[in-house]
């Protein structure tokens, strides 16, 4: 099985994102699953560009993205995407889309094509927290999460997508790095 992986770039005025300071972290292989790992741009429809341009290439079964989720204090693997832009600060190219759809004749919502229950179950088996969220919010990470979902619907290929508290140096709640290494492989090895 392949899996695509991304993690994004800082933003809003973090020096790093402990998404893409984890998925960089992760194994190249683990058991028989081969791991592709990209860093992406926090903006709007750019993220998606960069995830497509690599799948494209990889043709992989599974696309994972994780992004950082500054005040939550577990793992949450998210259910569902929505239609909807709404940005409460601009994306790293300077935009912020306001009460917009993110694709105009798209789907209201997707639900994840990943078996996120099973996801959370492993990950809490390793004594770390996890809980199932239901909104990745309306800034890139939903933007990103919902145009794969759309894009990739009735393919066979699965979208998932991961949120990550932050790491102790960028405040509290946080995880420690290794933790959500562990987390993420934990997630990959249950899919
Ligand atoms: N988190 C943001 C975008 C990039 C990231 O890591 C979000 O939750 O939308």
């Amino acid at each position: 099985m392949k899996i695509l992986i991304t993690g994004f770039q800082p933003f809003g005025g973090q020096r790093v994102n402990p998404a893409w300071e984890a998925v960089r972290k992760l194994p190249d292989v683990l058991g028989d699953k081969v791991l592709w790992k990209l860093e992406i741009p926090v903006t709007f429809g750019g993220a998606f560009d960069a995830v497509e341009a690599k799948a494209e290439e990889v043709d992989p079964d599974v696309i994972l993205c994780v992004g950082q989720a500054g005040g939550r204090d577990a793992v949450t693997p998210e259910r569902i995407a929505v239609n909807l832009q709404d940005a409460s600060i601009p994306d790293n190219a300077g935009n912020q889309p306001v009460d917009l759809p993110v694709i105009a004749d798209g789907a209201n919502a997707y639900f994840t094509s990943l078996p996120v229950k099973a996801m959370a179950a492993a990950v809490r088996a390793q004594g770390l927290p996890c809980r199932l969220s239901c909104t990745a919010g309306t800034y890139v990470c939903n933007d990103v999460f919902y145009r794969l979902l759309h894009r990739y619907r009735d393919t066979g290929k699965r979208v998932g997508f991961v949120h990550v508290p932050f790491l102790p140096e960028q405040g509290s709640p946080n995880l420690p790095l290794n933790s959500i290494v562990r987390a993420l492989q934990a997630m990959l090895e249950a899919i």
